[in-house]
Formats: structure tokens, C-alpha cells, sequence
């Protein structure tokens, strides 16, 4: 048994304005990831600077600030062994142009300023961001009836 991660992803405005959110997540489900937390909400222009504080002062940060706040989203935490790496190898690269046919933006995107979805790039940043949009007490802890069959 190893010890399970745990990432945060942001399924973006397109994400749910183009009716991807279900196929998005039956991905991360049937990868064997674990949702602790899920919810829709709007995101306010003071949480999404916080959450992009990184990127102030580039070019793109104000269409990256509209864009992001433009629409509900859809958070979600998940759980499993690797959960940060596997989650960024699912999403394929930031520019969606240069993503893998297979990966989530590579299926599902065709640019970097409307790349529908966000992932945690380390345990650090994960951490962070799932503080950022969720209490603890929105978390939950239980077993999935598979785990047994998802490692030796
Ligand atoms: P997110 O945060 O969307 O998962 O992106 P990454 O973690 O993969 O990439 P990032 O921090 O470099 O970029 C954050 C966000 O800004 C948009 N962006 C980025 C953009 O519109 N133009 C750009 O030139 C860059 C670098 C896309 C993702």
C-alpha cells in the first residue's frame, strides 16, 4: 500500500459552458482518483488574483482574470497514489495546440487561453490551491469499494 496525493483541479468556465464536466471527471473516476471534494461556484475577481497572484503584470493576466471569472467552474480534490503527476500527464500541455490526442485539453481544447482545465504542478501548489477554494470540512474521507484492485 502506498501513501495516495491529493491534487486540486479547476474544471474552467469553458469547461462547463461547452458540457464537458461529466466526461472530465468519469476520466479521474475511472482512473481510479478519488473525489474528496467537488463543488460549482463563480469565481470572485479577489480569489482568482490570489489564485493567479504568480502571473500579475504579465500581458495575459487581465484576459486570464476575465476569462476565469467569466462563468461558473467546477472545483474538485483529488486523492491517489501520484494524484499531482498523473492529473498534469491527463491534461496534457498548457497550450492545448501542443497537447497529445488522449490527453484532456488534446481532446478537448485547441488554445492556451481557453485550455479547460487547471492542475496542481506539485504537492506545494496543491496544498495551496485546495486551501484557497475549499474548508476542510468540505472534504471527505472514505474508502472506495475498488481500492483493493487499484494496488498490490
Ligand atoms: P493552469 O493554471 O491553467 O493549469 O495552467 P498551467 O499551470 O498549466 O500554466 P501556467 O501557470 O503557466 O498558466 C496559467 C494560465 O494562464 C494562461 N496563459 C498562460 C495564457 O493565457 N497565456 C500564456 O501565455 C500563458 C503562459 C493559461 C493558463
Amino acid at each position: 500500500m502506498t501513501l495516495a496525493e491529493r491534487t486540486f483541479v479547476l474544471l474552467k468556465p469553458d469547461a462547463v459552458q461547452r458540457g464537458l464536466v461529466g466526461r472530465i471527471v468519469a476520466r479521474f473516476e475511472a482512473r481510479g482518483l478519488k473525489l474528496l471534494g467537488m463543488k460549482l461556484l463563480t469565481v470572485p475577481r479577489t480569489l482568482a488574483e490570489t489564485y493567479y497572484a504568480e502571473h500579475r503584470g504579465k500581458a495575459f493576466f487581465e484576459p486570464l482574470m476575465a476569462y476565469i471569472t467569466s462563468g461558473p467552474v467546477v472545483a474538485i480534490v483529488l486523492e491517489g497514489e501520484g494524484a499531482v503527476a498523473v492529473v498534469r500527464k491527463m491534461m496534457g500541455k498548457t497550450n492545448a495546440a501542443e497537447a497529445e490526442p488522449g490527453t484532456i485539453r488534446g481532446d478537448f481544447a485547441l488554445t492556451i487561453g481557453r485550455n479547460v482545465i487547471h492542475g496542481s504542478d506539485g504537492l506545494e501548489s496543491a496544498k495551496r490551491e485546495i486551501g484557497l477554494f475549499f474548508k476542510a470540512d468540505e472534504l471527505r474521507a472514505y474508502t472506495r469499494i475498488d481500492e483493493a484492485w487499484l494496488d498490490e
